[in-house]
């Protein structure tokens, strides 16, 4: 029987997707930073495979210490740790995980903005510690059906989140770099007068580079006291400090994150802060979900191992 093809693998896949990556890779693991120099140099002749996540910083040092490589297989769909340039010029393909998540993510960004808006959370915890009976009815909130919900980046997941808000009768208009084909939204070519129109402004954009900072004052500003901000993109997409000054300030009325600058680290000021929902990057976390994304990661490296197309190739 020939030998297993040999993988590094960045991080343990779901439920039982790991198995599947064992049955047919010989499974090498991502030691500590520290170790690494002597890990690459032990495996570089055989290693053709990465089983990794997009969140993993891969620049040229990884690439061209494993000269063999030729696909870096990532759990997610967004891979902005990864060099995809420096990874093309090599050679070697990407892949990531899109579309199977789609209806998770969307279902969270709905989620945080019911949860922001009408205030379950808060109204939980009312229940919770008794202030039902101490203060009486919770303070009134603010209604979700009807409201103007702006999307940045209406992509595969804010197409996903405008069909749900449909549901609810939303107006929806979106931000871009491009006009979508084939939405009867509204566009809007500039990212303030998205904020400054509607009431809920959810941001579902990649991350890195050309995205950071993104929602920065100027964008809050415009989404004024009245506004609510989701993020289900990237923490690197909004200006962290610059939304604590606005949320602390009143200067929007309340933001729902799944992402931040510097996970899992969330600023305790972010946590003091009554206005925001917190949630600890789940927006694809379900059992179905990422079972689907784990065996799309390993369906590539087998794809990759037997020379047959890749299946979500982003490179
Ligand atoms: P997608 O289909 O590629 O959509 C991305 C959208 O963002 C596109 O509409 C694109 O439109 C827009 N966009 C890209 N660059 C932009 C820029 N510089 N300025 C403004 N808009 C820009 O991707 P997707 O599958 O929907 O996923 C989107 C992202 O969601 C992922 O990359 C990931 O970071 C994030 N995500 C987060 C979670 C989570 O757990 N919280 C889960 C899944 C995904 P234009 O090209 O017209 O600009
Ligand atoms: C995952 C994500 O939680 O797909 C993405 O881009 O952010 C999430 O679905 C993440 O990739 C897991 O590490």
């Amino acid at each position: 029987m020939a030998a297993k093809p040999d993988v590094i693998s960045g991080g343990p896949l779901p439920l039982n997707c790991g198995d599947r990556l064992v049955e047919r890779f010989t499974v090498h693991k991502l030691p500590p930073e520290a170790e690494r120099p002597a890990f690459f140099a032990a495996l570089k002749d055989k290693v053709r495979f990465l089983q990794w996540s997009g969140s993993i910083k891969t620049g040229p040092e990884i690439m061209d210490a494993l000269p063999k490589l030729e696909l870096i297989s990532c759990f997610g769909v967004g891979y902005d740790g990864i060099d995809v340039p420096a990874a093309t010029a090599r050679k070697i393909a990407v892949t990531n995980t899109p579309d199977v998540l789609n209806d998770c993510v969307a279902d969270t960004a709905i989620g945080l903005v019911l949860n922001i808006m009408r205030r379950y959370v808060a109204a939980d915890k009312y229940v919770r510690v008794g202030d039902w009976v101490a203060k009486g009815m919770q303070p009134l909130t603010t209604s979700v059906h009807h409201k103007k919900m702006g999307i940045v980046g209406l992509g595969r997941i804010g197409k996903t989140i405008a069909k749900r808000a449909l549901g609810f009768d939303m107006e929806i208009g979106y931000f871009g770099r491009n006009r979508q084909a084939g939405v009867p939204f509204r566009f809007f070519d500039r990212l303030a007068d998205l904020a400054a129109w509607c009431d809920v402004l959810v941001v579902i954009t990649p991350g890195g580079a050309e995205t950071k900072n993104l929602i920065d004052a100027k964008i809050l500003e415009a989404l004024g006291p009245k506004g609510y901000l989701v993020n289900v993109a990237r923490g690197s997409v909004v200006d962290e400090p610059a939304l604590i000054a606005a949320l602390k300030a009143n200067r929007i009325a309340g933001a729902g994150l799944d992402v931040f600058a510097d996970e899992p680290r969330v600023p305790a000021e972010l946590i003091a802060l009554d206005n925001v929902v917190l949630a600890p990057h789940v927006a694809s976390a379900t059992v179905e979900t990422r079972k689907a994304m784990g065996d799309l990661v390993v369906d590539n490296l087998i794809c990759a191992a037997e020379g047959k197309p890749l299946l979500t190739r982003v490179n």
